[in-house]
């Protein structure tokens, strides 16, 4: 009886970490949201001033350029999908919103509307 206890805990010493090193099955994916800017101009250099004093001063509360998700089952199955947000989304995102009749020119008054928006 105590030969095969023994055996058994002799196994298990063996075999646990040959299991707990062994390739699990791992899947990585990387979703790249790299955008090319928005081709855009501007009036004056006073609309490209206030256009870009804006778009910096909302980027110091962006924090968020990624995000990570990870489904995991502990020893056989790993996925994890990495999503990377890249610093022109946020530029399109603030053209979009002051070139408010789409025409690809941001004029004063338009960036003067972005920068101060009614509430
Ligand atoms: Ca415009």
């Amino acid at each position: 009886m105590k030969n095969s206890s023994s055996l058994f805990f002799l196994c298990a010493r063996l075999i646990l970490p040959m299991v707990m090193t062994s390739g699990c099955i791992h899947r990585h994916k990387l979703v790249d949201h790299r955008d090319p800017r928005v081709p855009i101009a501007f009036e004056t250099d006073t609309a490209a001033r206030l256009f870009y004093e804006k778009l910096e001063s909302n980027r110091s509360f962006s924090t968020l350029n990624g995000t990570r998700t990870a489904i995991t089952v502990p020893l056989f199955f790993e996925h994890e999908v990495t999503s990377v947000r890249g610093s022109h989304v946020d530029f399109n995102l603030a053209v979009q919103t002051c070139d408010t009749n789409q025409n690809g020119i941001i004029t004063e008054q338009e960036a003067r509307i972005f920068c101060n928006p009614k509430k």
